[in-house]
């Protein structure tokens, strides 16, 4: 401090306090002001990240058929209608089916650009800030597809979704739990080229029989080399995998883990690392985990004060896009209200891998859209 300020300064320590001060914090959010009534509308204008789609999931049969005709493959199913009837599921591995076959008109660069802009389409709509889109390579290597025409196609997708709606995104790679440890090593090979280009990777498929212990070692590599690590764990399989997918695959987020629900001490355990678990409503209503959306336990993941995200999964199949999960999960929950709301938005920002700005940045927004809305229902 410069002398001539000293005798008409306040004391060091006010000034020290003076400097270091923080905006008096605002108002807590009113949520209790909020009515149920105004819940559509608010799930849909809330800002919110998408991190569990699996982009091939989102192929519509529309631009099934297209691609189909541009790359002169035939599809066992006369029309659209054939094909949306064929969507009706009894089990993961039963959709499973379905969605392999439907990605195999995917062939060449363009096919993934087309396919993931038209996502991104859809979650502009829904007022998606950010994604993080699974993708599966190996549905395509295994056809001949190079992983460098996948790659090159997502990423030209992401980088026009920024452009044109100002929407962040990832790519985290899958590898598929059906096939072998070695083809799994392969693949993280085959991706090192484009390593910069990813977010992470994870693990989906057929969960059943096919335990994380399997791809332990190529999640290990794939942390060695920087990328974050998620794993699809409890949606169909046992509560044993959420633990696993933790311990030995290092899982970052748990994708599903609906059935973490079984073991009281396994919940006990998430809440206490924070680790969280991006729910897919839709998804488990479609693939019978819950025989209707009213028997979702997704309050009592909430309630056990779990980190809870919402996502589409694979919106093509399953009846909806981000907004319509959150808008048919709160009308079949009454116990669920705008509080809940926040708190699933909110972690979709925390629980992503953005930057701490960008959280920020979002997390602002969010404040304001609830604050706007509770004053526009108290007026
Ligand atoms: C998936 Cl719903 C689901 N579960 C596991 N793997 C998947 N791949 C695409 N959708
Ligand atoms: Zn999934």
């Amino acid at each position: 401090m410069s002398a001539s300020m000293s005798d008409s300064s306040p004391p060091l320590s006010t000034v020290a306090g003076a400097a270091s001060a923080t905006p008096p914090a605002p108002p807590p959010i009113d949520f209790d002001a909020i009515p149920r009534a105004r819940l559509p509308e608010l799930l849909r204008r809330m800002p919110k990240a998408e991190l569990h789609i699996h982009i091939e999931g989102s192929l519509e049969p529309e631009l099934m058929f297209a691609l189909a005709e541009r790359n002169h493959i035939v599809l066992p199913y006369a029309d659209v209608e054939a094909l949306r009837a064929a969507y009706a599921f009894t089990d993961l591995q039963s959709f499973l089916d379905l969605y392999y076959a439907g990605a195999s008109v995917l062939l060449r660069e363009p096919d993934y650009f087309d396919m993931a802009s038209a996502y991104f389409e859809r979650a502009a709509q829904d007022q998606v800030r950010h994604v993080e889109m699974f993708f599966d390579p190996q549905t395509h290597t295994g056809r001949g597809v190079d992983m460098g025409t996948v790659i090159d196609g997502l990423m030209r997708a992401c980088d026009r979704a920024r452009e044109q709606h100002g929407i962040s995104s990832g790519l985290i790679l899958c590898f598929l739990r059906h096939l072998s440890e070695d083809e799994a090593l392969a693949t993280l090979q085959q991706a090192l080229p484009f390593r910069h280009h990813l977010l992470g990777v994870g693990l989906d498929s057929s969960e059943r029989g096919h335990p994380p212990e399997k791809f332990a070692r190529v999640f290990e590599q794939a942390g060695a080399l920087g990328l974050h690590r998620v794993a699809h764990a409890g949606e169909e399989g046992p509560p044993e995998y959420i633990r696993s997918a933790l311990d030995v695959l290092k899982a970052e987020r748990i994708d599903h883990g609906v059935r973490c629900l079984e073991d009281p001490s396994l919940v006990a355990h998430l809440a206490a690392l924070g680790v969280p678990l991006t729910v897919c409503p839709l998804s488990n209503v479609r693939l019978r985990v819950y025989g209707d959306m009213a028997q979702h336990r997704l309050p009592e993941l909430l309630r056990a004060g779990l980190k809870v995200t919402l996502n589409s999964d694979d919106p093509a199949y399953f009846g909806g896009y981000l907004n319509q999960n959150f808008i048919e999960t709160f009308a079949a929950l009454p116990e669920l209200g705008a509080r809940d709301a926040y708190a699933m938005a909110r972690c979709s920002f925390d629980a992503s891998f953005i930057d701490a700005d960008a959280r920020a940045a979002h997390v602002a927004e969010l404040d304001r859209c609830f604050r706007h809305c509770a004053a526009e229902t108290k007026a």
